[in-house]
């Protein structure tokens, strides 16, 4: 099916420009994981691997930033580089609230879950593949990330593995429902808890093809539900971290935000920091090993859409 003419302000790498004309499949990814989620050069690596990974299965990778106020559908594998080199605090984390800001200013920027999701949707692509998308902080109720806001108003499936356990899970799930959000576990009948492959908690449905993923994303945008999908993908068993290391690690990790007085947009990137350095690094293998998967998966999705879309 032909998608319909994208935004003046969203600039398209050619192939995937054609790619969204034609209808063929496209798996956007985000960019603050490369600027605030990992250090160079994990970070880089990790970002072209997902790419590669979208490729393996089929799809066309779409890795979504800012660059020097230019939104831009598709990052060379160069503009991709720049960002994962840029110091720390010179790229603007990009949620909602922060696109007009970033466009005006001419910044760069890198967008979260709910940016990429923003922008994405604006460019005609039905499928995001990520890691973990935030949520409800623990000890801070009120500390609501705008990625599970914007799940409730913008049409596209996120495929990630949960939310990381540094955050509050059970109200995680809450303001999901509140928000209208269907959770599917591909695989799993429990959310993933990023790190580990279950936190136990049940979700809303079952599945384990990606057949089936798309014909619910079908379903969604024939019902014009207007809003989010999540699909939610265990880290592999052979990458997950033990339980027991992840809670001590995310335990003293949020104690010490606490202490040092982290707060809005800093939080999520200095507990992530942390909780790497306090299991030295056997996270961060968890963390690439699932994102790596999560891209194959979206590959496998955006493909199974494609053609039921086509036929
Ligand atoms: N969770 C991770 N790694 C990440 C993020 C979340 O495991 O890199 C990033 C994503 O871009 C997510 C953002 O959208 O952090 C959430 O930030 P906040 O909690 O400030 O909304
Ligand atoms: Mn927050």
């Amino acid at each position: 099916m032909t998608q319909t003419s994208p935004h003046p302000d969203l600039h398209f790498r050619d192939d995937v420009r054609d790619a969204l004309h034609e209808g063929r499949p496209v798996v956007a990814l985000e960019s603050t994981l490369i600027t605030h989620g990992l250090p160079y050069p994990a970070n880089l690596e990790t970002a072209l691997a997902m790419e590669q990974a979208v490729r393996a299965a089929g799809a066309l990778p779409a890795t979504i930033g800012v660059l020097k106020g230019r939104i831009t559908v598709g990052l060379t594998e160069g503009e991709i580089e720049y960002l994962a080199q840029r110091p720390g605090g010179t790229v603007r984390k990009c949620s909602r609230r922060d696109l007009a800001l970033a466009v005006a200013l001419r910044e760069d920027g890198a967008t979260t879950v709910a940016g990429t999701m923003i922008v994405a949707a604006m460019a005609g692509i039905r499928v995001f593949a990520t890691g973990g998308i935030g949520g409800v902080h623990r000890g801070h109720p009120f500390d609501v990330s705008a990625d599970l806001i914007e799940l409730g108003r913008t049409p596209i499936a996120v495929v990630c593995s949960g939310a990381k356990s540094i955050l509050d899970l059970p109200l995680t799930l809450e303001v999901l429902e509140t928000q209208g959000v269907p959770v599917i576990g591909f695989g799993t009948d429990t959310l993933p808890a990023f790190y580990t492959r279950s936190s136990g908690l049940p979700i809303d449905a079952c599945i384990d093809t990606a057949d089936q993923a798309a014909r619910i994303i079908d379903a969604a945008l024939r019902l014009n539900a207007g809003h989010g999908l999540l699909f939610t993908v265990p880290v592999p068993a052979e990458d997950e971290l033990p339980a027991d290391a992840a809670e001590r690690a995310i335990e003293a990790a949020t104690r010490e935000a606490d202490e040092q007085g982290i707060h809005g947009k800093a939080v999520t990137p200095f507990v992530l920091e942390r909780v790497t350095a306090l299991t030295e690094g056997q996270s961060r293998k968890a963390n690439v090993a699932l994102l790596k998967n999560n891209a194959r998966v979206g590959g496998e999705i955006a493909v199974a859409l494609a053609g039921l879309r086509s036929g």
